[in-house]
């Protein structure tokens, strides 16, 4: 139903690595890298985008964060994490799309639209706070493409 507003091209600042690679079926590496003390220096965060809907953990501890999505499509999605304490995210006025231009300085990374069965990887430094990740793909926010991360 609005996969002819999800076309659009959307041109965004890129934040943090973002590599989008081919869907590997059962392949996925589990896990996290170690540092040289043995501790965990980067966790794996997996998340899941469709039409229209974002799976991911609620809560994660704070630190090096690899978040790894996978497109189920139909439609490509892109991914938003914004560092958002309570309350609603603002709205443009066009009414189906999230204000990021208000939302630049909570904003901790960007996953740019990226195909179905393909995953997108993006590595950011969470601290402490609630955060909200996010498509923004025209509609798609209003179509339920957002959860919320508590990082402790
Ligand atoms: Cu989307």
């Amino acid at each position: 139903m609005l996969g002819f507003l999800a076309t659009r091209a959307v041109q965004r600042r890129l934040v943090g690595v973002a590599i989008t690679a081919a869907l590997l079926a059962g392949g996925m590496v589990s896990g996290c890298a170690r540092d040289a003390n043995g501790e965990q220096s980067t966790r794996v965060l997996r998340i899941t985008e469709r039409d229209f809907k974002i799976t991911a953990p609620r809560v994660v501890r704070a630190g090096e964060i690899e978040l790894r999505s996978q497109n189920r499509g139909p439609d490509d999605h892109e991914l938003i994490v914004v560092r958002h304490s309570e309350g609603r995210l603002p709205m443009r006025s066009d009414g189906i799309t999230i204000d990021e231009d208000a939302l630049q300085r909570q904003e901790v990374g960007v996953l740019k639209p990226f195909a179905p069965r393909t995953v997108a990887v993006l590595r950011v430094e969470l601290t402490p706070g609630r955060y909200v990740l996010f498509c923004n793909m025209a509609g798609h926010f209003l179509g339920g493409m957002h959860t919320t991360l508590v990082v402790r």
